[in-house]
């Protein structure tokens, strides 16, 4: 069921920063309606669109008020009416962010929640009063030891009724209460209200954390961190699977038409991920897996390593590998929670251009559907914030505040953020090179990457070398060639540390892609080179200057290329039939 996505790709759009048509400084939805023919012709299927409900904005919009509305700061539900009618004139489908593990606290539910512990909603959110024994608001006094994902701990006092609530995000963010039957019903119903208006699916944040064991009980310690690990106790949780089938049947299940279903999951493992994709109970189209985002962290999130290649193989390897007869991969390198790709797992200095293709490369040929995320298609890069007061990321500002209060230097904690921050995904898009690049004709919310007179759409358009026309073109691939879309994979040389080589096989149609992650020539000693060497290429990031030679056995791959070589067996087994 899943496979119905194999031949498409989609593109992410953040909508605060891709493109600001009335010039207050930050993007809106006739921004975005500008900008439909870019999209089709980067030639992308499907777009998912973050939140754009009306938000108090603490985690930019991922803390909704209001399920149902557009906030004007984006425009009107006639705009998006608009945006999703050229859209899909032009073929594009449209998913929204579905946020519904939490709410915003400014949220009516939540209004209602707190008011009184007798209030009918009061059971829509966790409340639980203080530890015994602890005086109430107290630190220690927390219901349990959980930390929140966004620092503190995942529990808030409110003096007014004298319970906490839960959040394992921001303290903003109440977590909902699945376990009710009425919240359960009335996210169905507003689910159904968006596709009745003719969205095409949806992208779910962190569903997988939706059912909590509900006696919440204290999570593992770990040496040195001050809150315990809730993440046992909520992620996969118990009733999880039957919420998502009663999911399917109460919304999905009524309409005829294809809807696309991404589950964002957080620490989900590939037998998660195959059950979650179960055609039978939940039939989620694929999850997005966390393992290959993880593979450079140090001892946090914040402490990002040099990448070990071998590792990041390895766990590409055993996704499309786990998911290659059930469940369906999400391939990604970015979004708007990830530093730049170029700039985590490329060289975004001298070789940025070349790089940028090899990530597209390596990750678009493999098997599953490609996420492209705004501005990854023109290889933008991390941003140097200049100093923690530039930052606005509610993740980010939290850790800073945490560490500086812990005693952290400052210019230590603004090198980690410059690495890592959710924020350097956050900037404007690069439209041209005219002031904020295109973006707004007013101050934008967040500072434009000063890189953007270089690396921009219109440069980018008009330069067929670009690393936006080599997206077009494997996202043109990846529609035309069934072995692409389809085909079985297959890694070679698990062990080389900067090589990444696999095949892709259809009948008797074969792909060999090799990726040299690395600013150095190197020799891989891929099997059948000298085949391989007389085969034809799809796809290079060396242009002109041809395929690699093989020299001795050995392909010699150029500084960070990547390139894309086919072969089909067909003549070869008639020849030896007759
Ligand atoms: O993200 C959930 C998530 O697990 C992380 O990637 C998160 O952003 C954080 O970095 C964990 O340390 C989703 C959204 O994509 C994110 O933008 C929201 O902040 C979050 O849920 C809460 O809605």
């Amino acid at each position: 069921m899943a496979a119905r996505w194999a031949a498409s790709t989609v593109y992410q759009i953040y909508p605060r920063s891709f493109a600001d048509a009335n010039g207050d400084g930050f993007g809106d939805l006739r921004g975005i309606l500008g900008r439909v023919d870019y999209l089709a012709r980067l030639g992308i299927d499907v777009v998912w669109l973050s939140p754009i409900y009306p938000s108090p904005d603490v985690d930019n919009g991922y803390d909704i008020s209001d399920y149902e509305g557009v906030d004007p700061r984006y425009g009107s539900l006639a705009d998006f009416d608009e945006l999703l009618a050229a859209l899909h004139a032009r073929d594009i489908k449209l998913i929204m962010d579905l946020v519904v593990n939490h709410t915003s606290d400014q949220h009516a539910w939540f209004a209602a929640s707190r008011s009184s512990r007798s209030d009918p909603k009061r059971d829509w959110y966790f409340w639980r009063p203080a530890r015994p024994g602890t005086t109430p608001g107290t630190p220690g006094a927390e219901p349990n030891n959980w930390g929140s994902f966004f620092s503190g701990p995942a529990w808030r006092f409110d003096p007014e009724t004298g319970e906490y609530y839960l959040h394992v995000f921001a303290a903003q963010q109440p977590d909902l209460n699945w376990e009710n039957g009425a919240v359960r019903a009335a996210i169905y119903a507003m689910m159904r209200g968006w596709l009745d208006r003719g969205v095409d699916g949806f992208r779910m944040d962190v569903i997988n954390l939706i059912s909590k064991d509900p006696s919440l009980p204290d999570g593992p310690t770990i040496a040195g961190l001050r809150y315990g690990l809730g993440v046992p106790h909520f992620v996969g949780g118990p009733r999880l699977h039957e919420y998502l089938a009663e999911m399917r049947r109460e919304v999905f299940a009524r309409y005829d038409r294809a809807l696309f279903t991404v589950g964002e999951t957080p620490l989900v493992t590939v037998e998660q991920a195959q059950r979650l994709c179960d055609p039978g109970p939940c039939g989620l189209d694929m999850v997005f897996s966390f393992d290959h985002m993880m593979a450079d962290y140090g001892a946090s999130k914040f402490d990002l390593q040099p990448l070990d290649l071998r590792k990041l193989k390895a766990i590409f390897t055993r996704w499309q590998e786990g998911l290659a007869e059930a469940g369906w991969n999400s391939l990604y390198w970015a979004n708007h929670d990830q530093p730049r790709a170029v700039s985590r797992f490329g060289d975004d200095g001298a070789h940025r251009v070349r790089s940028a293709k090899l990530l597209a490369t390596a990750l678009h040929l493999q098997r599953g559907t490609p996420y492209v995320y705004q501005g990854e298609e023109l290889g933008m890069t991390n941003v140097p914030f200049a100093s923690l007061d530039e930052l606005r990321d509610v993740e980010s500002r939290n850790f800073a505040e945490e560490a500086l209060a812990a005693g952290a230097d400052p210019d230590a904690v603004l090198s980690q953020l410059r690495v890592a921050s959710r924020d350097n995904a956050r900037t404007p898009m690069h439209w041209d090179a005219t002031p904020s690049a295109g973006f707004s004709s007013g101050r934008p919310w967040l500072p434009v990457n000063p890189n953007y007179r270089e690396i921009n759409a219109a440069a980018a358009e008009a330069d067929p070398d670009s690393v936006f026309h080599h997206y077009r073109r494997l996202v043109a691939l990846r529609r035309s060639d069934p072995v692409v879309a389809f085909g079985a994979y297959r890694e070679l040389l698990p062990d080389h540390e900067s090589v990444y080589a696999f095949t892709r096989t259809n009948g008797a149609e074969l792909l060999l892609v090799l990726c040299n992650f690395s600013g150095r020539e190197v020799r891989a000693a891929v099997p059948e080179a000298g085949r391989w060497a007389a085969a034809g290429i799809v796809l290079s990031n060396y242009g002109a200057a041809g395929a690699p030679v093989v020299e001795g056995g050995d392909f010699r791959l150029r500084p960070w290329e990547a390139v894309v070589l086919r072969r089909s067996l067909r003549g070869v087994t008639s020849r030896s039939g007759t």
